[in-house]
């Protein structure tokens, strides 16, 4: 019998480092001043979340960080993707300042750089404030400079000492699942025509966030931001494949916001993409000169999630035909396709588009993973699925393509949005009657992986 295959070592500088989200592992949802985010009303809206969960003590993180970063260093992290709660900050989303939740996340940064964990800090990963949502949200033309304030007034704290910051985390998601097919909060289903509208704000927050991060922070800045990676991946390397599998990964479905470019063009390119004007066509909102010039602001890299992608080839005409995975092709608890390859092709093609170095900022899998008998928790196919996705990562890398570092997803288990407990992603199992973390298999086999970079 042999074993899997080594991956060869990632270059010295390659990050590694885990992701985790206010809203999902903080919990004291009600301590310290915290304001009500979209997702504290939906979570409180019977039949909303699997079985009634809710993120009011989630990991209970907001007291148990100093144990978690602990965790850390132990699995010899080298990097902690985490969010600010908007409403810890500013309860009612804007004005007057809450000094407690900004107290916490600067012992958090102080923990991690003591620890010489390096802090990846997320400006918006989904926990919108209720008060702002109630004036009208991202639809409001207001919408952009109050992300703006809120950026300054976490910029004028942790600016010192966070030296890299994404603005949003997945705008794909909170726009679609939020307001699209209300899945996800605050539950609404409205047209395509006003996500878009959204979009454009999302956009010009960014622009006028990664503004204020440059001008108010006083070290050097490293700017990016979180989008999902819609990635297609050829079947085989034949150069019309990648051709069809490149061009699918930059095209838009005019019934949904799902993509990569109708996103990432303007705030890096400076435009609206070409696919996005063909498939939205009028029901696209106006984008100024002057919005763009706001929106295209310098970044530094790209952060991409990507947990799976769909394979095509070339089809009558060099164009993308799907291709389905199979029956019976592996599956993660959450019924996405595993698919390693998409870490290899993602990451190219939007290097080949954006120009810009890319981190994985998220990727990993969930699993109905618990304590075993003999006290441990053993997860041999996130260990699998990781090492298959890296492998293909490693060979993006060879091939040339920047990618400067990986966060699995997640550090721990923790609050799965619309699916509660239920999904679990963590390197940490977590028990949340007790509150107890237990390291799982994965957690050793990660921390030997990063110490032999990759090499495993
Ligand atoms: O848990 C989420 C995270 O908040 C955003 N990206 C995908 C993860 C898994 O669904």
């Amino acid at each position: 019998m042999t074993g899997p295959r080594r991956i060869s070592p990632f270059p010295k500088d390659f990050l590694w480092g885990a992701a985790t989200a206010a809203y999902q592992i903080e919990g004291a949802s009600n301590e310290d001043g915290r304001g009500p985010s979209v997702w504290d009303r939906f979570c409180a809206t019977p039949g909303k979340v699997w079985e009634g969960h809710t993120g009011r003590s989630a990991c209970d993180h907001y007291h148990r960080y100093r144990g978690d970063i602990r965790l850390m260093n132990a699995l010899g992290l080298q990097a902690y993707r985490f969010s600010i709660s908007w409403t810890r900050i500013l309860p009612a989303g804007r004005g007057k300042v809450n000094p407690k939740g900004l107290d916490f996340y600067d012992r958090l940064v102080d923990g991690l750089l003591e620890a010489k964990v390096r802090p990846f800090c997320t400006l918006f990963h989904w926990d919108y404030p209720t008060v702002l949502f109630d004036r009208g949200g991202w639809l409001h033309r207001d919408s952009p400079s109050w992300f703006a304030d809120y950026t300054s007034v976490v910029a004028g704290r942790l600016g010192d000492r966070v030296r890299d910051w994404m603005t949003f985390n997945e705008p794909q998601c909170f726009i679609g699942l939020g307001h699209g097919t209300g899945g996800h909060a605050p539950g609404l289903k409205r047209p395509v025509r006003q996500l878009l509208k959204m979009a454009r704000n999302v956009q010009l927050a960014h622009g006028l966030g990664a503004m204020v991060l440059r001008s108010e922070c006083p070290g050097e800045v490293k700017i990016g931001w979180a989008p999902v990676g819609m990635v297609s991946y050829p079947v085989s390397t034949k150069p019309a494949d990648i051709r069809a599998a490149r061009l699918a990964t930059d095209s838009c479905h005019r019934d949904h916001l799902f993509n990569n470019t109708l996103w990432s063009d303007p705030v890096i390119l400076g435009r609206v993409a070409p696919e996005a004007r063909r498939a939205y066509g009028k029901l696209l909102p106006r984008y100024s000169d002057a919005d763009l010039r706001i929106m295209a602001q310098p970044m530094d890299f790209y952060g991409v999630n990507i947990y799976q992608g769909t394979p095509v080839k070339a089809g009558r005409g060099g164009k993308a035909e799907t291709i389905p995975v199979g029956e019976g092709n592996p599956r993660t608890l959450f019924h996405w396709n595993i698919t390693p390859p998409s870490l290899r092709w993602g990451p190219k093609f939007l290097h080949e588009r954006y120009r810009l170095p890319v981190y994985i900022t998220e990727n990993g899998m969930s699993n109905p993973d618990w304590v075993a008998e003999d006290g441990k928790v053993h997860d041999p196919q996130r260990i699998d699925f990781t090492r298959r996705y890296l492998r293909e990562l490693r060979k993006a890398v060879g091939e040339g393509v920047p990618v400067k570092g990986y966060f699995h997803w997640s550090l721990m288990d923790n609050f799965e949005w619309a699916e509660g407990y239920k999904q679990r992603f963590g390197l940490i199992h977590m028990d949340y009657q007790t509150q107890k973390r237990t390291p799982k298999d994965s957690y050793y086999w990660y921390r030997d992986l990063i110490r032999k970079r990759g090499a495993v």
